[in-house]
């Protein structure tokens, strides 16, 4: 048995191709949110690319019942009942709700693979959760898509691509191929940084940019926490994520 990994950085990347498991990365923060919501009692999250959508599909859910979460740009967007942070999906605000989430990137790449059959979607928080699901799966083709920022590249969400990689090299009886550069790469890059994550994140790009809006040091410290949850986030429903 082999299982094949391939990493695409953004959700633009990925052709048309038929994969067996997709696994979605977005470290700061919305995947790393989506695993804390999850593991804090969240019934259920919706994700969306469009915030119209969004508010019209959460109208019609029992609004005791329901939270909207928006980010653009890094900030909560006005009017909605939370940001992105995965400090704010609190047990106490989150429990037994269904959130309607639409972040920068990280939904937008959850939407590009939604059609894949064992959609999951991953942070460094539960990386090990994930790849144990993946190998329990038994299937061949792996498909690991990262968020990055509008388009292009981030360090951090290829550090877990790495972390992912590596993991399964070391845990899982069949061959892994490595299928690509970028995959090769993300492995050289958790090697290099797997000692210090938090600088890792503080480094990025996108890192500076929400050092630059306040301070986010709970958040890096709380996406940084490698394997600290057992919460594997799948899509149980085209655009639906439950534990
Ligand atoms: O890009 C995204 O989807 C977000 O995770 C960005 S942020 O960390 O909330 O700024």
């Amino acid at each position: 048995m082999i299982i094949n990994l391939t990493y695409y950085h953004v959700a633009d990347d990925v052709p048309e191709l038929d994969s067996d498991i997709a696994v979605v990365i977005d470290v700061l923060r919305a995947t790393t949110t989506i695993s804390w919501a999850l593991k804090n009692g969240a019934d259920s999250i919706q994700v969306f690319a469009d915030l119209d959508l969004l508010k019209e599909t959460a109208m019609k859910w029992d609004p005791s019942k329901r939270l909207m979460l928006a980010e653009r740009g890094g900030k909560k967007i006005k009017g909605f009942d939370l940001g992105n942070s995965p400090l704010s999906v609190k047990k106490e605000t989150v429990y037994g709700k269904r959130l309607f989430m639409s972040t920068t990137n990280g939904t937008k790449s959850l939407q590009k693979v939604q059609n894949v059959k064992h959609l999951f979607a991953m942070a460094l928080t539960n990386r090990k959760a994930v790849a144990h699901k993946i190998i329990s799966l038994n299937k061949e083709n792996v498909l690991i898509v990262g968020s990055g920022w509008e388009g292009s590249y981030s360090l951090e969400d290829s550090l877990a691509a790495g972390a992912l990689a590596s993991y399964l090299e070391e845990n899982c009886n069949y061959k892994v191929n490595i299928v690509n550069d970028e995959l090769q790469a993300s492995l050289a890059l958790w090697d290099f940084w797997e000692n210090d994550i938090l600088k890792c994140l503080k480094t990025a790009t996108h890192g500076k940019r929400l050092t630059s809006l306040g301070d986010y040091e709970d958040d890096f410290k709380c996406c940084s926490e490698l394997d600290c949850l057992d919460i594997v986030p799948k899509q149980v429903e085209r655009g639906v994520i439950r534990a």
